[in-house]
């Protein structure tokens, strides 16, 4: 999967919008989110374009996958050494508003559940 240039994450991937990042690597970049739900509040997202967690095929992406849940572990673990949530918004009715497929990995705060 190539970069889209209308796609707001591809950006941040590219650097032609500033991100607070904690993380980059050839396979996900992952940087601080704009209106945080909680005290942390990262992004984790794939160096290549894919729209939502359907676009991700199975055999193709797999080392990105498996790269994207190890990053939204380490940053977990980085930020939320008692606990943390890792959540992926499939499709607006689960409230994705960004459509390059993304974690967010929360932490700082005890979590309600279920989440709402
Ligand atoms: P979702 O609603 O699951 O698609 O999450 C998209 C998240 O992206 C949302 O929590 C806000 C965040 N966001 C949107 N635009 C930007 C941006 O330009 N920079 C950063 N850091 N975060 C953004």
């Amino acid at each position: 999967m190539a970069l889209d240039p209308n796609c707001l994450f591809c950006k941040i991937v590219r650097k032609e919008i500033a991100a607070n990042e904690v993380l980059r690597d050839d396979h996900v970049v992952a940087f601080h989110d704009l209106n945080p739900q909680a005290p942390t509040h990262v992004l984790v997202i794939p160096t290549s374009h894919a729209q939502d967690l359907s676009a991700f095929t199975a055999g193709a992406d797999a080392e990105q996958a498996a790269r994207l849940l190890h990053a939204a572990a380490e940053i977990g673990a980085r930020f939320g050494p008692g606990g943390y949530r890792v959540v992926m918004n499939q499709g607006r009715d689960a409230g994705q508003s960004v459509f390059h497929l993304h974690a967010h990995v929360l932490a700082g705060r005890a979590m309600a559940w279920p989440p709402g």
